[in-house]
């Protein structure tokens, strides 16, 4: 605010002096070395430039596209070679070592800003980083009134678990391809790096699959509550992917099989055990569908389903959900888990499913997604000990559908009230007994839609909690402090504003 005013001399009140609005510190996740230095400070004007090596195009296009809506400067692009000064200069090689692929190192002098990186992925890591390091008003769409400071000092800085991860899901409530963009954008300033798209459930089929076209047509024809629903063509479907990847945010697609798919079946009579279509369903009871496990067909379908998703996805991971399946028995559940796991890797991808697949015996590469609420799973820890990785969204820290408290309007609370100091007060690397650190991938936090219809009532649930768990996901375990994080988090409050996001004001935190 005094930044905005400084020079204007108010009466008695000392003059602003020339200090940024933020400190150097005031980032989530926290970075894992920061050293202020307050002799000097950098300031965007309008002849600043971004320079950048060859490679570095695209994350500076991204951040020169932000400066210039509302600093209203013109911040040309250009090679890094014939540097002169006043420019925030983006550099690929010659990092510290310790940042490897997605770190990056940050050095603010009065003469400029520098961001080294290995990767692009780190550049634009840390470039989320310099984005909250300038004053709120960076976040506007429209032209705002400087001065542009940023905060002169160090930064090293770089990921403790390489999957991190949050998941929106389309099928209860479906969300329109702008909205998904619109999430990915903010999912990103926390250096995010997978979006879990929960594509199938009961109430929904969200993807056009073009051997199975029903599936969409029909099995998207509704949601919860009764609303037309919807689903993304594969070419929509694509433009999310690319939109994704651009802000360095890997898709992770899920079809929910072989319970959670009563959408399926009431497009295809023929994956019923008995022959006939089901009617759709606009509820929110879990565990009444199953596939026909039996029957050959079922497995016609998986593969289908698997190869075009397979096709539509750069990244390494596909999701087969594998939850709740108390319509499905336990000798069928296993037998289908041990034939539609294959069919994933045959496919080229990393299989990954909620942590009930330890029921069978996975194949070692799988990727276990623990969602329980106890400390204890002795089935998870067995197949860790086979080799499989873990996903830590242990449901009572890191579900986004959870109320805050009782008077949060949205939201269920089977797995309790979780408030911002119980998203960030657990441990991803201890948190299940006996499962070593070493076989933790990453941490997720999921958000389910049963009770949540637009983007609006998505980013109400997410924010704040979202960046509390995205911190776990980057920051070491060293950085961890609740009353540090409280004052981080506060400051994110007049970014969120200008960025338009209605989070949830929580008493626990000291917003700005
Ligand atoms: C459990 S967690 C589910 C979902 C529900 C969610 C609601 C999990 C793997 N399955 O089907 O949407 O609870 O919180």
């Amino acid at each position: 605010l005094l930044a905005g005013l400084s020079g204007v001399a108010t009466g008695a009140e000392p003059v602003a002096a020339a200090a940024p609005e933020t400190r150097l510190g005031d980032v989530v996740p926290a970075p894992v070395e920061s050293r202020a230095n307050p002799d000097e400070t950098f300031s965007i004007n309008p002849l600043t430039r971004i320079q950048v090596d060859p490679g570095a195009e695209e994350v500076a296009e991204q951040l020169a596209d932000l400066l210039r809506r509302s600093t209203g400067y013109w911040l040309p692009v250009m090679p890094a070679r014939g540097y002169t000064g006043n420019a925030i200069l983006l550099r690929l090689g010659g990092a510290d070592p310790r940042v490897g692929a997605e770190g990056y190192q940050l050095d603010v002098t009065t003469r400029a800003v520098t961001i080294r990186a290995e990767r692009p992925a780190g550049l634009f890591a840390g470039v989320q980083t310099l984005r909250q390091l300038l004053p709120p008003s960076v976040e506007s769409d429209e032209r705002q009134r400087g001065p542009w400071r940023v905060p002169g000092g160090t930064v090293l800085d770089y990921p403790r678990f390489g999957y991190r991860a949050t998941m929106l899901d389309v099928a209860r409530h479906f969300l329109t391809v702008d909205e998904v963009k619109r999430h990915i954008d903010r999912i990103a300033l926390y250096k995010i790096n997978y979006l879990h798209l929960h594509l199938s459930d009961d109430q929904g089929w969200r993807i056009e699959i073009q051997s199975w076209p029903r599936l969409a047509a029909h099995g998207g024809s509704t949601e919860v509550g009764g609303g037309p629903g919807g689903y993304y063509t594969q070419d929509q479907y694509r433009d999310i992917v690319e939109h994704a990847r651009r802000r360095h945010v890997t898709v992770v697609p899920e079809i929910d099989v072989p319970g959670h798919t009563n959408a399926a079946l009431a497009s295809y009579a023929e994956l019923n055990c008995d022959g006939k279509a089901r009617p759709l369903y606009t509820g929110t009871e879990v565990g009444f569908s199953s596939l026909c496990v039996p029957k050959e067909i079922t497995y016609r379908f998986v593969e289908d389903v698997v190869r075009e998703l397979a096709a539509l996805t750069p990244g390494p991971y596909l999701h087969l959900g594998g939850d709740e399946t108390h319509a499905t028995s336990p000798a069928d559940y296993r037998a289908f888990v041990e034939r539609a796991l294959p069919i994933v890797r045959r496919h080229g991808k990393t299989p990954v499913g909620w942590h009930e697949i330890a029921n069978a015996t996975t194949p070692s590469d799988a990727v276990l997604q623990y969602w329980g609420r106890s400390a204890k799973s002795p089935a998870v820890v067995e197949a860790a000990k086979r080799g499989n990785k873990v996903i830590m969204s242990p449901a009572n820290r890191t579900y986004l559908d959870m109320k805050y408290d009782r008077s949060t309007k949205l939201g269920l609370t089977w797995a309790g009230y979780i408030e911002v100091r119980d998203a960030y007060g657990w441990e991803p690397g201890g948190h299940l007994a006996d499962l070593p650190e070493s076989s933790v991938l990453g941490v997720e936090s999921p958000l389910w839609t049963e009770t949540l219809t637009d983007l609006a009532d998505v980013s109400y649930m997410a924010f704040p909690r979202l960046p509390a768990i995205a911190e776990l996901g980057w920051s070491p375990k060293a950085a961890r402090d609740w009353d540090g994080f409280r004052e981080r988090l506060g400051a994110q409050g007049p970014r969120w504003e200008r960025m338009g996001i209605g989070f949830h004001r929580s008493p626990q935190i000291p917003w700005r």
